[in-house]
């Protein structure tokens, strides 16, 4: 197996590219350890391979002779005064077009050849961009300084700055500025007014979230609601949704999207489809909310109690926050608007499938 690999560098990377830098990132990639095999064997060693067998490397090796013979025989060269650098050695581009590195890729670097040494080295790829770490345990894996990352706990949102800043997708009808600040605590998002031009809007943020991050992880929302409207079925003015589908104007979620978010009332918390609910003071706090959905269905708990079950959830790899409906006051007779503080949503690992212990 080493044999194949020091074969397939030598014909990639013509003279010196056996050796193989540990590079600028040198604990990353298992592949430094087979490309590393052969960096220092001396001619000798190489002859001893050839001798089983191969042909080929005879004819690598002929250069080496004929540069050999050509030293003596061809003094001219080092002999002349105006050309006492060997042309062969300097300036020239040890990388021949065909070039291959691509052996020592990582998930967040290249292989590439070095024109100047003719030596494969790791060059990072840029960083923040999705990669996969190999541990499910792990969610939100990016490239850092040409390493791929990613974080037991997850953070999609913190009080430090507005949502759109953090990556989140805003959606809504509002025309006018929409009423939403971050003060380092937690971002502020008020459809309800007075402060808010326009009441009786959307505006939902929301964030790309893979469906298998729930195989291993919780959803996890820390919340203050200051005041919020009644909802109306599949309608509320504060909403979690655990799927969401944006569009551009009035995206409002698909209606079974809808049925399944969570709405958040001042005196309590259920399913917009009605079928389930939960007395609680939405209003005098912050509370730690958590979904968690896997085969056996979907459960919702405040603080850590369990106040919500569902015997499933529709995933699609997008969660929402915020006002989710423009609806006026006709249903309640107020128009469900809301104004809430967020201080965290994160992906929280679930020790029960063998994460975050
Ligand atoms: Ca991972
Ligand atoms: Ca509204």
């Amino acid at each position: 197996m080493v044999r194949g690999v020091v074969s397939f560098v030598l014909l990639a990377c013509s003279q010196g590219c056996l050796e193989i830098k540990e590079g600028v990132f040198g604990d990353l990639d298992t592949a430094d350890d087979a490309v590393l095999v052969d960096t220092t064997l001396p001619p000798d060693s190489r002859q001893t391979d050839s001798q089983e067998a191969d042909s080929q490397e005879t004819d690598a090796v002929e250069p080496d002779a004929a540069t050999v013979a050509g030293d003596t025989a061809e003094p001219v060269d080092t002999v002349s005064a105006a050309d006492t650098i060997t042309p062969d050695t300097v300036g020239a581009d040890l990388c021949p077009l065909d070039i291959d590195c691509s052996l020592i890729d990582t998930p967040c670097s290249v292989g590439a050849c070095n024109a100047a040494t003719g030596i494969c080295e790791l060059v990072a790829r840029p960083d923040l961009l999705p990669c996969d770490d190999g541990d499910p345990c792990t969610l939100g894996d990016v490239c850092a300084q040409g390493a791929c990352r990613g974080s037991e706990v997850w953070t999609l949102l913190h009080g430090e700055a507005v949502p759109t800043a953090q990556g989140w997708l805003e959606t809504t009808n509002q025309t006018s500025p929409i009423d939403v600040t971050a003060d380092g605590e937690a971002v502020e998002l008020n459809t309800l007014g007075p402060s808010s031009v326009a009441t009786g809007t959307m505006v939902l943020y929301s964030f790309e979230v893979p469906e298998s991050a729930f195989d291993t992880h919780v959803l996890e929302w820390t919340m203050h609601v200051l005041a919020a409207n009644p909802h109306n079925p599949s309608d509320a003015g504060v909403a979690l949704m655990p799927a969401y589908t944006p569009m551009p104007v009035n995206g409002f979620g698909t209606s079974s999207q809808r049925s399944q978010m969570i709405y958040f009332d001042e005196d309590a918390i259920g399913w917009a489809s009605g079928t389930g609910s939960a007395s609680l003071d939405t209003t005098d706090g912050f509370h730690t909310y958590r979904l968690a959905v896997d085969d056996t269905g979907a459960s919702v708990s405040v603080d850590g109690t369990e106040v919500l079950t569902r015997p499933s959830v529709e995933l699609n790899g997008i969660i929402a926050f915020g006002d989710q409906t423009n609806d006026g006051p006709g249903v309640t007779g107020l128009p469900p608007d809301g104004h809430i503080r967020v201080s965290l949503i994160q992906m929280v690992p679930r020790p029960d499938v063998g994460c975050g212990q």
